[in-house]
């Protein structure tokens, strides 16, 4: 088959490669080897041809002026942005004396990788850079700052990441949002709440923040944040005891539905309504619609599960399409995230069986500040690539702190000179996804894609597992699974044993067929993977985990001090830190801003539009109010992961607190507090 780099025009097939639970499927357009256009592919199954904002403006990115075209070294102080460029040559061997260096002097746990999922590609993202750290013998990362939290509260409910299809929830009649940003976050989920919209189905928002999600709900609920546990268990007390629990499904396919029903009356809707802030009718009113609609359809955000509580509230609402039976009904159900449905080798791919018998320490990437600083032995070399800690990790004051140690050997592969790369030694030009191959499968739809290159790399540029094989190549590393090739990499992940959806798929059905769906059955009836094979309503495994084996809620962490909880999410034309250093992006976007409600603005002598101070004991931000009814009073919200342009402080993870929340090691993001008060700059600051 022809390559596509061998054609200087055309339209080429491809796919997102960003963090987004959608996964597009895209159409490049091609002029004389360059990307002209990237727009939806109409044949996508899910996706249908529809792509936002951000990547219909991707070209911007791909050629941007600012974009890395070959390997720099550090040429003045640590984060003084000072380089010079070098050959790949220099760059590798310095990388590569300096660690074996530190092999001899401090052993490998000195080094630690750093990474995430920029590019979603499993080849990229979780392929050659484990089997590499793994040989090495590394300290090895926990990456848990996204959605650990809530997997693994999702696990002790369901057996593992497993939800409704979304292709099937256009047949729902209930939709409830919950904690989800999906207009911005999950835009084809909200293509499929409206086609049921147009046949009937209600549309409910429940949020911390009234935004564009919130604005095309039919009802929307606000909540104080980290209380919707609380309200997922009024729900089932209203419920139970107005009979509208579905007594032979809990039967047949729960466990502990009995424990949890005498569990459940102590969550009155009048205790409920003091915990969460929703009025006493409301959750009469919502209670009365779930238990009545059916198919009813919870789509789980991720906004629930960057709290403290984070893990046991994921836990508690998956169990309520239980108490209704939904998950019989096409449509109904949950859907947290459907990872399992796709779940690779592995084993295969990442190879942890080359770590043979060496002991490496695991360190918690929600953690990095504290590793960066105390960790002991300590960290000498930090290696990032997929990823911008310095400005998406909590605590970013102890990050940078770290960052700038002038004994930390610290390496950045990005496509951008980053705000973590401003403190590396040395700085790497990475390849977009449009010139690498690689697999990529969704972790909401069902479909596998393959990405073949559309275009050359840009200057010299490289892909994540090509720098991978050259480091192993220039450590002298011989074994045959550092040297294998992308399409080998594919091939041996795709053939999982443990999975039969993606049975008989390998490397060559990816290259004949565009889209693969995962060959799914219905999760009921049938075994579900939890230890009893039914939905854990009790979870004995959670008891012998330490924590409350019923649904429960857990109020957050006081700080005290602190007047409002902050909750600083992601907006609309970023995608985390991605986007941030693009102008087209940030001119979409204008500014950061924080939500106030008008009352707490009243209070603290603030008008929309003033410049405020935001701060804590970990850092402080400066943003402009947007005062209204957009957030309950006690809640201020930021969106976006800005980084800092001269002269101004906007980067709000200064903000965040590095508490690890109930499960999974996960990240506390929206759990902080903060006060808020006026400042006067001058208009040009923040801009
Ligand atoms: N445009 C865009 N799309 C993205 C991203 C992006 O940065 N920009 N990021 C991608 C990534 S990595 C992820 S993980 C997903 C995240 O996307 P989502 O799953 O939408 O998660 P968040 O946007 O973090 O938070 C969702 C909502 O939760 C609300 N929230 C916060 N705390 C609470 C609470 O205690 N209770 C309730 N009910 N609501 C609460 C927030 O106000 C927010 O509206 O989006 C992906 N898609
Ligand atoms: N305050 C606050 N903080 C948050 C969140 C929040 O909601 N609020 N959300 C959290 C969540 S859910 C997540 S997932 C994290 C995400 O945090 P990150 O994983 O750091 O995501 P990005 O900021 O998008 O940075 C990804 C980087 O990878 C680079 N990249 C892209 N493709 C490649 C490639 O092929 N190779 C290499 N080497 N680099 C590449 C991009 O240029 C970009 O600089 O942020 C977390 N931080
Ligand atoms: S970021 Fe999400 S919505 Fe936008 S093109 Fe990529 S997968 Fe689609
Ligand atoms: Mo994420």
């Amino acid at each position: 088959m022809k390559s596509y780099l061998d054609q200087q025009d055309g339209v080429f097939p491809s796919v997102c490669s960003l963090d987004c639970p959608d996964q597009c499927g895209l159409l490049i357009h091609k002029q004389e080897g360059k990307i002209i256009k990237v727009e939806g592919d109409p044949n996508h199954p899910v996706t249908k041809g529809n792509i936002c904002n951000k990547v219909r403006n991707m070209t911007e990115r791909i050629y941007d002026s600012k974009r890395l075209a070959y390997p720099l070294k550090r040429a003045g102080a640590k984060g003084e942005k000072k380089f010079v460029r070098i050959s790949w040559d220099e760059a590798l061997n310095i990388i590569t004396s300096k660690w074996k260096e530190l092999l001899d002097k401090h052993g490998p746990e000195s080094i630690l990788p750093y990474s995430f999922y920029g590019n979603m590609g499993r080849v990229n993202s979780e392929g050659m850079d484990r089997r590499f750290f793994h040989y090495l013998g590394a300290s090895r990362l926990d990456r848990t700052i996204c959605n650990s939290a809530g997997s693994v509260g999702y696990r002790y409910t369901m057996g593992g990441s497993l939800g409704t299809d979304p292709e099937d929830t256009d047949e729902a009649k209930l939709f409830i949002f919950w904690g989800i940003n999906a207009v911005s976050t999950n835009m084809h989920q909200i293509a499929l709440a409206q086609k049921a919209r147009q046949n009937g189905a209600k549309i409910i928002v429940i949020d911390v923040h009234k935004n564009q999600t919130g604005r095309f709900a039919d009802w929307f609920i606000p909540i104080l944040p980290g209380t919707d546990a609380a309200l997922a268990l009024g729900l089932m007390n209203i419920l139970f005891s107005e009979d509208l629990a579905n007594e032979e499904f809990l039967g047949e396919f729960t466990i502990g539905y009995e424990e949890l029903r005498e569990h459940v009356k102590k969550y009155t809707p009048k205790r409920v309504s003091a915990i969460t802030g929703i009025p006493v009718e409301d959750i009469y009113k919502l209670a009365r619609m779930y238990g009545k609609t059916a198919p009813s359809f919870i789509r789980i955000g991720n906004g629930l599960q960057h709290h403290d509580n984070g893990g046991m509230c994921i836990r508690t609402i998956a169990c309520l399409p239980a108490i209704t039976g939904q998950w019989l009904y096409k449509g109904g159900g949950a859907l947290k995230g459907n990872s399992a449905f796709l779940a690779l080798n592995s084993t295969s791919l990442e190879r942890p069986d080359l770590l043979e018998n060496k002991k490496t320490r695991t360190i918690n990437m929600n953690l990095l500040g504290n590793a960066l600083l105390e960790a002991n032995p300590p960290i000498h070399s930090l290696y990032v690539y997929n990823s911008n800690p310095a400005v998406v990790a909590p605590e970013l004051n102890k990050v940078k702190k770290g960052l700038l140690r002038e004994d930390l050997f610290t390496v950045v592969h990005d496509l951008f000179i980053t705000e973590t790369a401003d403190y590396a030694d040395i700085v790497l030009p990475a390849t977009s996804s449009f010139e690498t191959t690689d697999l990529y499968t969704s972790y909401w739809h069902h479909y596998a894609q393959l990405q073949q290159p559309v275009i050359q790399p840009f200057g010299e540029s490289k892909s994540n597992s090509e720098v991978f094989r050259l480091l192993a190549n220039y450590m002298g590393f011989e074994h045959q699974s550092l040297k294998d090739t992308d399409s080998d990499m594919i091939e041996q992940a795709m053939n999982n044993p443990n999975n039969p959806a993606i049975s008989g798929y390998g490397y060559t059905e990816l290259l004949n067929h565009q889209y693969l769906k995962a060959d799914r059955k219905p999760l009921f009836p049938g075994r579900l993977p939890t230890p009893s094979g039914k939905i854990e309503l009790y979870s004995e495994t959670m008891l012998q985990d330490g924590l409350p084996p019923l649904p429960t809620y857990i109020p957050l962490v006081f700080e005290e001090d602190f007047f409002y909880q902050f909750v600083p999410g992601p907006n609309h034309h970023f995608l985390n830190s991605t986007f941030s250093n693009n102008k087209k992006h940030r001119t979409l976007e204008k500014q950061p801003r924080v939500f106030i409600n008008k009352d707490d603005a009243r209070k603290e002598g603030i008008m929309d539009g003033d410049y405020v101070r935001v701060w804590n004991k970990r850092g402080e931000c400066v943003l402009k109010a947007s005062v209204g009814e957009d957030v309950l009073q006690g809640v201020l919200v930021s969106q976006g992961l800005w980084s800092d342009q001269p002269g101004t402080r906007q980067l709000v993870n200064e903000l965040t607190p590095d508490r690890i929340a109930d499960m999974g090691g996960g990240a506390t993001f929206f759990s902080g507090r903060v006060n808020i008060e006026k400042i006067t700059i001058s208009s040009t600051l923040n801009q």
